[in-house]
């Protein structure tokens, strides 16, 4: 796209919105400012059980995986730390790590602990972990969450996420009642071992990989759980981690109504913990997950910066770098739109009782081309005016084939 064409539309944009009382300015700097975590697992293919296709070129290494977000961060400016996966990126030498994500503007976002999956552990996850009717095995996990916290020590990390796949296939063969106390003193040993500057953040997901009952199946269970914990235990929002048609930004709502909202892992679904590209199903309900964010952490109920973003995705047919664009731009657009909700005029509509009144306000600033005021903020941060146009021009992918190798697999179980 030309500089002539950004600079018309994006005149014409602050045009309007100015005439509406806007500061331009304001939003853009605001916009500007909100980073969202990489994924460390997101920058190969992810793959489904019925099979990967390799995209060529992927990371091999963690140090190649900084490299591929370093990109990220230099084009788009929408992005300046990775969220780890231990045992997947287990630092070799956490201070050349922590020297070369610091050289590529990197910082390290919650750590990931994996206690679904065996890679040759002593005991099986088989049957669960912090979950598991074998006390010995719920102790090597808990011991795997305490290594994933000093791993996350010596590289700057301040969170922890817990994702259980625990849980049963078959009625009777868990005992509900018993797989929740457990789970729960598990996660009081982990808790005990979190630095005072940390948060746990504990994530839900209703099914997958077990298909009868999940230990902490929802944001309910989670929020519950994390109470016994303590004020640095929150509930992570997984966007596609609910049952279809949950209405996911009540629940942020009612989670930021309790100062209990730990961050997001954003995606996009259209069945089940599809892993697509933020934005790319329902970018209206993403917006509307962005209006009770801007609306409670301006109300006071809890601050923006307490709130972690991440991306979680995984990708089998896209290129995982351009997915990532796509994934940055969408939540940077969702957010520009919802600063975008004329709050006093919406609380007056609900007051007011005027339903019409106030889904104009929503759908005024919903459908509002906000694309020049993101483009602008990453212009003036120094990134590329179009990521995506640029990735392509400059043959990145197949530059990183011919560096890595055609079938390079990302590093992970
Ligand atoms: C899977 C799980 C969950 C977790 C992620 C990283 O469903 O979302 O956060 O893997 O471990 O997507
Ligand atoms: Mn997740
Ligand atoms: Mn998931």
């Amino acid at each position: 796209m030309s500089t002539d064409f950004h600079n018309r539309s994006f005149s014409l944009l602050s045009e309007q919105l100015v005439s509406k009382g806007m500061d331009v300015e304001s939003l853009i700097s605001k916009i500007a400012k909100f980073q969202i975590a990489v994924p460390s697992w997101a920058l190969g293919a992810g793959g489904t059980r019925f099979g990967r296709f390799s995209i060529g070129g992927e990371p091999r290494n963690l140090e190649e995986k900084l490299e591929d977000i370093g990109l990220l961060a230099k084009i788009t400016k929408r992005t300046d730390a990775v969220s780890l996966h231990i045992p997947w990126d287990i630092p070799q030498d956490a201070e050349a790590v922590k020297q070369k994500a610091s050289s590529l503007g990197i910082g390290f976002d919650a750590m990931n602990s994996n206690t679904f999956q065996d890679y040759g552990q002593t005991l099986s996850y088989k049957m669960g972990s912090l979950s598991n009717a074998d006390s010995l095995v719920r102790a090597q996990a808990v011991e795997h969450n305490l290594q994933v916290i000093e791993i996350g020590k010596s590289l700057g990390s301040k969170g922890l996420t817990v994702w259980l796949a625990d849980g049963s296939n078959f009625p009777g063969q868990a005992n509900f009642r018993n797989s929740l106390q457990w789970t729960t003193d598990s996660l009081k040993e982990i808790y005990a071992g979190l630095p005072s500057d940390w948060k746990l953040l504990l994530e839900y997901k209703p099914y997958e990989p077990n298909f009868y009952h999940t230990v902490i199946p929802d944001w309910g269970t989670s929020a519950l759980i994390c109470h016994q914990l303590g004020d640095q235990a929150k509930v992570l929002v997984d966007l596609g981690h609910h049952l279809p048609n949950t209405n996911i930004e009540q629940i942020v709502a009612t989670l930021m109504h309790l100062d209990l909202l730990a961050g997001f892992h954003f995606n996009d679904s259209k069945y089940g913990d599809d892993d697509l590209s933020t934005g790319s199903i329902k970018p209206y309900q993403l917006f509307l997950i962005f209006c009770e964010l801007i609306g409670g952490s301006s109300d006071g109920a809890q601050a923006w910066d307490s709130i972690s973003w991440m991306i979680d995705a995984s990708h089998n047919v896209k290129d995982p770098i351009e997915d990532l664009i796509q994934a940055l731009e969408a939540i940077s657009q969702a957010y520009a739109k919802a600063l975008l909700v004329d709050r006093k005029k919406l609380s007056q509509c609900q007051i007011e009782g005027d339903v019409v009144g106030a889904q104009e306000v929503l759908q005024e600033a919903f459908l509002t081309d906000v694309r020049a005021l993101v483009r602008e903020a990453r212009i003036q941060s120094g990134g590329e005016a179009d990521p995506l146009a640029f990735y392509r021009r400059e043959k990145i992918r197949e530059k990183l084939i011919a560096k890595r190798g055609k079938n390079a697999q990302a590093s992970g179980l």
